[in-house]
This record gives C-alpha cells, sequence and structure tokens, in this order.
C-alpha cells in the first residue's frame, strides 16, 4: 500500500473519496497533477485553516499601521487578532501608529437581539475621543452578519461626522472557505475605496509597489533594502509597515512586484486593469529566487545601467554571504524537510531549502487555489519591444487557470527559451517526482504523514507546531518564524539556515522518544485480516 493509500485507508468511503482528490504524489498519479483546492473543509475534520476574518483582518489590513482598526463581535475574535501575526511595523515621529493595540466593540448578547450598530458608534466616537485618527476601519466578524448591523452605512455616518476616512470590511467568518475570501474582501475595499487617491509625484522612473509582502519578522525591511540599494523607489507594499497615504498612491509606480500572489493577486490585476500598473511575480524568499526576481525586474525596465547596477549588487550581497551559507549547507545538506503553510510559503520556501540542500518530501497549502498548485505558465504582461512584434498582451483570468493569450506560437517559445515565461510555477513544478502535495493537511493527516515519512524538520503553523515535536520532530514556524527573521532576501537566507541547523543540531531531539520508536508497530495483513 502507498504511504498515501495508509493514510486515506483510515476514512470512511466518502471521506476517503474526498480527501484523496486533495492528495498528489508528483507525477505519479492519475489525474495529471491536477488537486482539488479551494473548497468547504469535510465538517469535523481538524483542519488548520482559519477564516475569512482572519484573512481579512488579521492578514490584509493588520499590518497597516496608522488607521486604526475596530473589530465588530465579541472580544474574543478581537483577541484572537491581537499581536499574534508578526507583521513589524515601526512607529514614525508624527505619525499614527496603532499596530500594538487592540479595539473592538465587544459584542454582547444583547447587541445580537437588539442590534449592534450604536454600540459601533459608540466605539467609533470613543476612540475618536482617545486617538483622534485620520483612518478608521471596521471590520466585521460571525454574528453582525448573521443579525444583519450595516456597518457600511455606520463607516458613511463617521465620515461625514468626523471628516476622516472610515471604511467598513463584511468579513465576517463564515463567508468562503477560509483566509482566503477574506483577502478577497480586503482587495477590493482598498481598490475602492484607497487606492488611486495619492496625486504624489513619482520622478523616479524604475518605482515599484512591492504587493504581498506583510513584513513578517521584517521580510519586507529586507526585500526594501536590497530594491533601493539597486536605484529603486518604493512606492507603496501592501501592507507590511505600510501607511494609508503611500497605499493610495499605488497607482503611481510603473511596476507591481507580486510576492505573495495568494493574497493580493486581486489587487494586481485591479491596479493592471484601472491604471495599467503591469506586475511581475518575484520571490525574494532564497538566494537563487531573490537573483532571479532581481534580474526579471531589471529586465522589465529594460534599462542598461540599471541592469549593470543589478548585478553589481548581486556580487557584492552574495560576498557577503557565500562563507556562511556554505558553511550551513555542509551541515544541512540531504536533510529532508515537509512544508505546511497557507497559500505562498509551501512554494517559495523550497528555493531556499534547495539553496541548502535540503529536499521537501511533502508540502501543502491550507487554502491556495489551483493555480498556486498548478502555475500559470505565462505572464500576464508582456512588454512590447522591437524584437518581439507580434506581442501584445496577455490576460489572466482571476482564479481560473485559463489564459488568454495575444501571443504567436513562435513568440512564446522565444520567451520560453529566454526563461521569462517560467514565473509562476506553482508547487507542483517545484518538487521532485514521488514527492507529496497535500492540500488543506488536516491534523490527523499531518500526523500520519509525519510518522510515516519521517522528515528531519517539519515547518509549520503553531498549530501543528508541537504535534511534530511532541513525536521527535523538529518543527520551525514558517507563518511567524518562531520569533526570529527576516527570512527573505541575502542576509535572510542566512538567518534561515542558522536557525534551522540550531533547530536540527540541538541535543534536545535525543531526550525525546516518539510514540513509535518506544512501542512495536506492526502492520500488515494476517490471514486477509488487518493487524496493526
Ligand atoms: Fe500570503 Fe502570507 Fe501566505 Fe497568506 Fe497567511 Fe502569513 Fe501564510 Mo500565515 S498572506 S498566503 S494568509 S504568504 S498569515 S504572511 S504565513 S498563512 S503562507
Ligand atoms: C492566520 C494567521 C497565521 C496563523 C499562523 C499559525 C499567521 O491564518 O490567521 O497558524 O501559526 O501567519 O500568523 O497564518
Amino acid at each position: 500500500m502507498s504511504v498515501m493509500e495508509k493514510v486515506l485507508d483510515q476514512y470512511s468511503s466518502r471521506v476517503y473519496k474526498n480527501r484523496k482528490e486533495h492528495m498528489v504524489t508528483v507525477n505519479d498519479n492519475d489525474n495529471n497533477n491536477q488537486i482539488a483546492a479551494n473548497v468547504r473543509t469535510i465538517p469535523g475534520i481538524m483542519t488548520h485553516r482559519g477564516c475569512c476574518y482572519a484573512g481579512c483582518k488579521g492578514v490584509v489590513l493588520g499590518p497597516i499601521k496608522d488607521a486604526l482598526q475596530i473589530v465588530h463581535g465579541p472580544i474574543g475574535c478581537s483577541f484572537y487578532a491581537w499581536g499574534t501575526r508578526r507583521h513589524k511595523g515601526k512607529k514614525e515621529e508624527g505619525a499614527d501608529h496603532y499596530l500594538e493595540y487592540c479595539f473592538s466593540t465587544d459584542m454582547q448578547e444583547s447587541d445580537v437581539v437588539f442590534g449592534g450598530e450604536k454600540k459601533l458608534k459608540k466605539a467609533i466616537e470613543e476612540a475618536m475621543d482617545l486617538f483622534h485618527p485620520s483612518t478608521i476601519l471596521i471590520c466585521s466578524t460571525c454574528p453582525v452578519g448573521l443579525i444583519g448591523d450595516d456597518i457600511h452605512a455606520v463607516a458613511k455616518w463617521a465620515e461625514g461626522e468626523f471628516g476622516i476616512k472610515c471604511i467598513a470590511f463584511s468579513c465576517e467568518g463564515y463567508k468562503g472557505v477560509s483566509q482566503s475570501a477574506g483577502h478577497h474582501i480586503a482587495n477590493n475595499q482598498l481598490m475602492r475605496f484607497v487606492i488611486g487617491e495619492g496625486d504624489r509625484e513619482i520622478k523616479n522612473k524604475f518605482s515599484v509597489n512591492i504587493l504581498g509582502e506583510y513584513n513578517i519578522g521584517g521580510d519586507g525591511w529586507e526585500t526594501e533594502r536590497i530594491l533601493r540599494r539597486i536605484g529603486y523607489e518604493i512606492v507603496s507594499t501592501f501592507t507590511g509597515d505600510s501607511k494609508i497615504d503611500d497605499l493610495k498612491n499605488a497607482h503611481q509606480a510603473n511596476l507591481s512586484l507580486v510576492q505573495c500572489h495568494r493574497s493580493i493577486n486581486y489587487i494586481a490585476e485591479m491596479l493592471e486593469a484601472k491604471y495599467g500598473v503591469q506586475w511581475l511575480k518575484v520571490n525574494f524568499i532564497g538566494v537563487k529566487g531573490t537573483i532571479k526576481s532581481l534580474r526579471n525586474i531589471a529586465k522589465f525596465f529594460n534599462d542598461k545601467e540599471l541592469i549593470a547596477r543589478t548585478e553589481e549588487v548581486i556580487a557584492d550581497e552574495l560576498s557577503l554571504i557565500q562563507d556562511d551559507m556554505e558553511y550551513y549547507k555542509s551541515k544541512l545538506k540531504g536533510k529532508k524537510a515537509a512544508l505546511y503553510a497557507g497559500g505562498s510559503r509551501s512554494h517559495h520556501y523550497q528555493v531556499l531549502l534547495k539553496d541548502l540542500g535540503i529536499q521537501t518530501i511533502l508540502a501543502g497549502y491550507e487554502f491556495a487555489h489551483r493555480d498556486d498548485y498548478e502555475g500559470r505558465e505565462v505572464l500576464p504582461f508582456i512588454k512590447v519591444d522591437a524584437d518581439s512584434k507580434n506581442i501584445e498582451s496577455l490576460t489572466v483570468e482571476p482564479d481560473t487557470n485559463k489564459y488568454h493569450l495575444y501571443l504567436s506560437e513562435d513568440d512564446v517559445n522565444k520567451l520560453k527559451e529566454e526563461k521569462f515565461l517560467d514565473y509562476y510555477e506553482g508547487l507542483v513544478k517545484e518538487m521532485q517526482d514521488g514527492t507529496y502535495i497535500i492540500d488543506d493537511l488536516n491534523h490527523y493527516e499531518t500526523e500520519e504523514f509525519l510518522r510515516v515519512l519521517k522528515p528531519d524538520i517539519f515547518f509549520s503553523g503553531i498549530k501543528d507546531k508541537f504535534v511534530s515535536q511532541k513525536a521527535g520532530i523538529l518543527s520551525r514556524q514558517i507563518h511567524s518564524y518562531d520569533y526570529s527573521g527576516p527570512y527573505a532576501g541575502f542576509r535572510g537566507a542566512v538567518n534561515f539556515a542558522r536557525d534551522v541547523t540550531m533547530g536540527i543540531y540541538t541535543p534536545a531531539w535525543s531526550y525525546v522518544k516518539a510514540p513509535w520508536k518506544l512501542a512495536p508497530v506492526l502492520e500488515g495483513t494476517l490471514g486477509g485480516e488487518k493487524a496493526c
């Protein structure tokens, strides 16, 4: 029986059929590496997913440091989003800074019965009195949608009453099937009410937005440092360490760089459709990923000096980390990893693991869509240049794998040869034949796969970290970086390598005995009866 069959074998037939579609053995399956994704988790299964509110308030809006964010709902939802995600932000002199605060309407039973709008208005009045913010964001949680409080009307009232910007987000937790719906809601409202309002004059022709970079553990700062060194101007970052005023000017940039495609592709595509700001998928995780991204960005701008400067910076940054990377590689080469995160890191981190000689034997996403697994074969834009006259434009239908391609076949082949088209490969292409890809990996499956595959390290979140460690397998949190970071860019790669090496070589693991190492585990069939 294959490893996958062994895990699935414990399920009832209906669950078996459902979960089987969420699992792929790379290039060794009947369904051409297609995987079921972005669908509802079977009730009762211990998923590691979060909710729509987590995706909207926690992920996309949370890092905006100068907007006062009020959660309209019971206090638990607010408490959940209070300092748990490690999006860092620097306090700036004279500017509002609310990252450390937790604002909630603390909805009670009587508000659920009689309506909560009055309480929300009162919360806004109180916030105005105490903090005088220029922007308030309201995020609703489950009960608000169920009782029908009109938070959008309250937002309008607040704008009239106080002359501030107030935007409401109907991101009730139950919407959609995961955090992913919340990303979309946040993206739409930011596009409607924020982006496009600025009129900052940008003189630098190499101006970029960084989309889908939330500055977890300082990743965004490292990426920005490298880009600035080369000569780029960063107009806005969505939304790590960001201010509303910068986000308002995103449409003034010449190019959007998309780090986490899953959470921000909507804004990337809307910016392109509405303002003609083209976008490029990048990955600043991993040394090779960073170099490839920097070269692709320079290629986009197609400027000789910029290309030369890019190479100079790459060479200098490499010279500073090479010895460390070689040392850590000598410690980590040949190790095996399993990776499980939200909607993009399981892909991005394979590049960094490869830099260190670590193979990923299992990877999965909590809430990715099919294109995150299967990839998009082409860039959503092609810059017309003298050599490729037939190239006009390319658009991609959001959330599907359908591409509208206005290129001759010759041009596509040419671009493929130039390696300019393989920008967004998705998880499947990243992984070796015979390795495992699992969508919405649940608690039971995590334990089972770890037990059978025994990776040296399991990159995961807080919910599964200790399950793994109690079984004697090191886990590093790939969401929060366990209080460490940054892991992005050149310097980040060294931090990551150091943390993983420390984790693997700590003597602690010799004191932990996995249950299966203490009790004999016999698996097989005896006289037709299953015995284990
Ligand atoms: Fe994008 Fe993210 Fe991720 Fe994500 Fe997240 Fe996160 Fe993540 Mo946690 S935006 S999809 S919803 S890279 S919070 S910074 S680590 S699950 S893989
Ligand atoms: C979220 C946020 C989260 C949780 C991480 C974890 C994050 O999904 O609501 O489970 O450890 O990165 O902080 O993904």
